[in-house]
């Protein structure tokens, strides 16, 4: 995407992010630091949980003028191109359609398979599945497997800057067998980063292909680009952002022992489902260091375009950044000094 347009939109996102947490000042949040709240759409009850804390949940349904200034997420039937989906009248939403040749309740049925992307109300034919969604979930599987396996394109780390090290994993095999592997740097992977990275920034933004490689290709120039733009504004500096070959999450660790950030933010790619194989992540941890615990570690999953938008994924990442600096504390941390 082009990066100017990039930039208005975010700036656009912040700017509505920070008129609404004008207006909705929550008592235990200070007047400077603006709130996020994100609705999300929940595929198993379609109607709106009880508010726990930042995130909430939209209804399926819902047009962009009824979300009352969150930033909307579609619903899965609404970002679904093709492939067994079919138009309503009404032209913006689009349903899945049935495999069941005369359902007993087709509304039901259709309210159901509008909830969930799972495969839901398929048919048969006589014991076995329809030949189409046979293929469909060959075509799936195969494209899990691509993501786990394939290698990240360097043309990509090359236009976001982002030079390459690995961690301990020598092949993918490996690298499944091994995760504690994953979670280590290799020595020329540390001496690299010592080498080329500024130390002591106050956030320090890490890539890793993870279990996906699919995800970060897809993905990973949007939510980057403006997750930057968005700690720009805010006015929050970044050190020499990274690509780490192979890694796993708490490899966050090692990173944080090497430079020292207050904020470390790792995009990694989503170990694949049947519904998408190019889902991203965004873990977020407050000085990770050795020994630091998966509770204090924080996550915004699920960014691909049938999930959270990437463009306003990486808007909303930075200002959970800058509450993890106000509060000095991550995930669990986190929760209990806000409440
Ligand atoms: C695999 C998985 C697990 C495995 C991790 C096993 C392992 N060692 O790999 C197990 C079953 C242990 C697990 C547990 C939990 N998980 Co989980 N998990 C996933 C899953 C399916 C894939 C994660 C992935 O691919 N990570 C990337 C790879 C490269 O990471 P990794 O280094 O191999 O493994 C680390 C991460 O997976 C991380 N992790 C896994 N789950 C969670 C959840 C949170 C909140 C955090 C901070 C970290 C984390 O812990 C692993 C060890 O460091 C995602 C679904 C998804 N779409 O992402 C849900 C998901 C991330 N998990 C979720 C939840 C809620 C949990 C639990 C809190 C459940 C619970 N109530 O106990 C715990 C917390 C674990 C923790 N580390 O703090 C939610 C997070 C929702 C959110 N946005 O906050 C997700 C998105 C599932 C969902 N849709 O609800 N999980």
């Amino acid at each position: 995407m082009n990066p100017e347009l990039i930039e208005k939109v975010t700036k656009l996102i912040v700017e509505k992010l920070q008129t609404q947490n004008g207006s909705e000042r929550n008592t235990a949040i200070s007047s400077e630091t603006p709130r996020a709240e994100v609705k999300f759409w929940d595929h198993t009850s379609g109607s709106p949980l009880p508010s726990t804390g930042h995130q909430s949940v939209m209804e399926p349904n819902k047009s962009v003028t009824e979300t009352d200034g969150l930033i909307p997420f579609g619903s899965y039937s609404e970002t679904k191109e093709s492939g067994g989906f079919v138009e309503s009248q009404s032209k913006d939403v689009i349903h899945p359609s049935s495999g069941i040749e005369e359902p007993f309740n087709p509304e039901e049925l259709q309210e159901l398979m509008s909830k969930t992307p799972a495969r839901i109300g398929i048919g048969r034919a006589g014991l076995r599945p329809k030949t189409d969604t046979w293929l469909k979930f060959r075509f799936d599987h195969a494209a899990a497997v691509d993501a786990v396996y394939g290698d990240v394109n360097e043309e990509l780390l090359n236009r976001l800057d982002l030079f390459k090290v690995s961690t301990r994993v020598s092949d993918k095999e490996v690298y499944i067998r091994r995760p504690d592997y994953g979670r280590k740097l290799s020595d020329e992977a540390k001496q690299i980063i010592s080498e080329k990275c500024r130390k002591a920034p106050t956030v320090q933004i890490i890539v890793s292909d993870g279990l996906s490689s699919s995800a970060v290709e897809e993905n990973v120039e949007d939510v980057y680009l403006s997750l930057e733009q968005s700690l720009k504004s805010l006015g929050l500096e970044t050190g020499t952002p990274f690509y780490i070959e192979k890694g796993r999450v708490a490899v966050m660790d090692d990173v944080g022992e090497l430079l020292q950030p207050k904020v470390v933010v790792l995009l990694i790619g989503e170990r694949p489902g049947l519904v998408s194989a190019e889902s991203l992540s965004a873990y977020l941890c407050y000085m990770p260091r050795l020994g630091t615990i998966e509770a204090d570690r924080m996550v915004i999953s699920n960014i691909h375009k049938g999930g959270i938008p990437p463009v306003e994924a990486g808007a909303y990442i930075g200002t959970i950044i800058q509450k993890i600096l106000k509060y000095e504390a991550s995930g669990v941390s986190l929760v209990q000094k806000e409440s």
